[in-house]
């Protein structure tokens, strides 16, 4: 798929207070940090979406409208480490709301580092795509940051962990290099 074209059309702090929907709606769910906001100006090749070093930038749902007529919706980031018991509940009312709310939902793309094997808040996140019946597959993050070969054995390792979660795709991508992004792009519409 070519973007021609990308606006931020909505961004939602408030559960339910969400566009009409469109074409295919994609959504990208990953812990705080891990680089969603950075994946997606990777795509767009335009930066859109806010960016930081420090974990929690995004705290609204922000909808990208791509060729004016599908959304790619970028999600705040969960289990961060200094949120507070108000902050995380605010999140997952956020989330839940969201997912129940889109029952045309397309896809999730759930990106987890490259670096790690899968955290505690990502085996919630499985959970819940489970409990959804959301398509989803795995885009590991920051790939640049490790050598051919540690990259393998994190590939494999990841294959063995989401087994049981449905062996979903798995994508290794760097927004740095750009390395895995056109194969992303190409199942994602
Ligand atoms: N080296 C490298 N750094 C990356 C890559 N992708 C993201 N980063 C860095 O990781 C940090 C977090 O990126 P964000 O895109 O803001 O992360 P996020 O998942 O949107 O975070 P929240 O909005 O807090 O949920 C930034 O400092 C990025 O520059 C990558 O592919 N390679
Ligand atoms: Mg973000």
């Amino acid at each position: 798929m070519l973007i021609k074209s990308v606006e931020l059309y909505k961004t939602a702090f408030k559960p339910g207070d969400y566009p009409e929907p469109k074409g295919r709606e994609i959504a990208f769910a990953g812990r705080s940090n891990v680089g969603k906001s950075t994946l997606l100006n990777a795509i767009f090749r335009r930066r859109l979406a806010h960016t930081s070093s420090t974990p929690g930038k995004t705290r609204s749902v922000n909808f990208y409208l791509i060729n004016s007529k599908h959304f790619f919706v970028d999600l705040p980031g969960y289990g961060y480490a200094k949120a507070s018991h108000q902050e995380i509940k605010r999140w997952q009312a956020l989330i839940t709301d969201y997912f129940e709310s889109r029952p045309h939902l397309n896809l999730v793309v759930l990106l987890l580092d490259s670096r790690h094997n899968l955290q505690k808040k990502d085996l919630e996140m499985l959970q819940w795509l489970q409990y959804y019946s959301i398509p989803f597959v795995a885009v590991l993050t920051k790939a640049d940051k490790l050598s051919g070969n540690q990259l393998t054995k994190m590939v494999n390792s990841f294959k063995e962990e989401l087994g049981p979660w449905g062996s979903p795709l798995i994508f290794p991508v760097s927004a740095k290099t750009r390395k895995g992004i056109s194969e992303l792009l190409n199942i994602l519409l």
